[in-house]
């Protein structure tokens, strides 16, 4: 395919995929975290590097921050650092998952001292969220057990509500508050928002400015992704998305990389539920770079979604529907299957280039000269980390 249609690329025209502060940082597995030359020093460095994303591809206006790992001493400063470098601040994600106290649960631990601390943490996360200028909180928790009758799960999940309650009770204005659910991980045996229907009814009860965070490595293998999107759409509960890879566990490896066409049925049921371009539904990534370099690395992820973002807006929704009328199978089938073997690659080339853009993202950046120049500058201080 050499062209786009001018409907598919004012839909493309508008997208946004929000960067996580923390790509930038070194990452690796438990075994190793691997330094890289340049990698930054602060967030200040974190934001001037995914500027570089949003200036290569013009699809990356805005960066997400962890707290504490994105801690500074001036918030406002930081926006300003981040406006000037073409880019604004997004999403705060709250950490429960690094203190000692937490090692038994945060805003689920029965020792009201232990989670009226994490309470606080979000009280603390929102108030740089009015210093940012950022619309979502983002709650993800580490918490559950490792062993049957470790726990009384019920007390916990109504602990979990009522912390929550607390939280968005201190919410303002449009600020929003996002819950994000995963099955394992620290916790092997339960988690106390193990999946989207627990989270759905954590946020349901409190309102309409909660919602679902939906991170694409968060399931169990198998688990239909594509259906749980329509169906939070459906019910105007899908706030955002986290996206990655993964093979095996929480890989957080680049969103595409293993499976292109499971993210291209997921961008189906985006565009079918009028998630596209919603300012309701926050696209970010949530990711790691291990091996790869990380600015290349989140290149090449937001040109992954948009390249399947494209390939969805190419379903010839009104022959799929009539195929679908008349119980057709195959033809409903081979109608999804011609827009997801469709190379949108050329095209979407060509119309980098008359927006004055590079045609080839991937290769402007290694030709301008930054990667060199970063490795150059950033002698001495301590790289950030996973967690710094
Ligand atoms: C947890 O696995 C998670 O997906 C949450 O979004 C955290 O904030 C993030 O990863 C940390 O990398
Ligand atoms: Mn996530």
């Amino acid at each position: 395919m050499s062209t786009l249609s001018p409907d598919v690329r004012s839909a493309l025209e508008s997208q946004g995929i929000e960067l996580p502060s923390w790509a930038f940082g070194n990452s690796g597995t438990r075994f190793r975290v691997f330094a890289t030359a340049g990698t930054p020093r602060d967030p200040f460095e974190k934001i001037a590097d995914a500027a570089q994303v949003h200036r290569h591809t013009a699809l990356a206006p805005s960066v997400a921050l962890h707290i504490p790992w994105d801690q500074v001493d001036d918030f406002g400063a930081l926006r300003r650092h981040a406006e000037d470098h073409g880019v604004a601040l997004g999403t705060i994600n709250s950490n429960t998952f690094q203190d000692e106290d937490y090692k038994f649960g945060a805003l689920t631990h029965h020792d009201e001292r232990i989670r009226q601390k994490a309470i606080d943490h979000h009280y603390a996360c929102i108030e740089v969220m009015d210093a940012t200028g950022s619309r979502d909180l983002k709650i993800w928790l580490a918490e559950g057990s490792n062993y049957p009758g470790q726990n009384d799960m019920r007390g916990r999940q109504d602990r979990l509500q009522d912390s929550l309650q607390q939280i968005y009770d201190r919410l303002s204005g449009e600020q929003r508050l996002v819950l994000e659910y995963k099955f394992f991980e620290p916790a092997f045996y339960h988690t106390d928002v193990p999946d989207w229907g627990t989270s759905y009814a954590q946020v349901a009860a409190l309102g309409d400015r909660a919602m679902v965070c939906l991170d694409t490595g968060h399931h169990a293998p198998g688990t239909n992704i594509e259906f749980i999107v329509m169906q939070l759409l459906r019910l105007g509960k899908l706030g955002s998305f986290d996206f990655n890879s993964r093979f095996y566990a929480d890989d957080d490896l680049i969103v595409g990389a293993a499976d292109p066409f499971q993210l291209f049925r997921i961008l189906v049921e985006v565009v079918r539920g009028g998630g596209l371009n919603n300012p309701d539904v926050a696209f970010m990534l949530d990711q790691c770079h291990n091996i790869e370099d990380k600015i290349p690395g989140q290149i090449r992820s937001v040109l992954n979604v948009q390249e399947m973002t494209a390939r969805a807006l190419l379903v010839d929704r009104d022959a799929l529907a009539a195929a679908q009328q008349r119980n057709d199978v195959l033809a409903a089938n081979g109608i999804l299957m011609d827009a997801f073997y469709t190379d949108v690659r050329p095209a979407l080339a060509q119309w980098r280039e008359s927006r004055g853009l590079p045609a080839d993202p991937m290769a402007a950046y290694l030709a301008s000269g930054y990667q060199e120049q970063i490795a150059g500058a950033r002698v001495g201080g301590t790289q950030a980390g996973w967690g710094a």
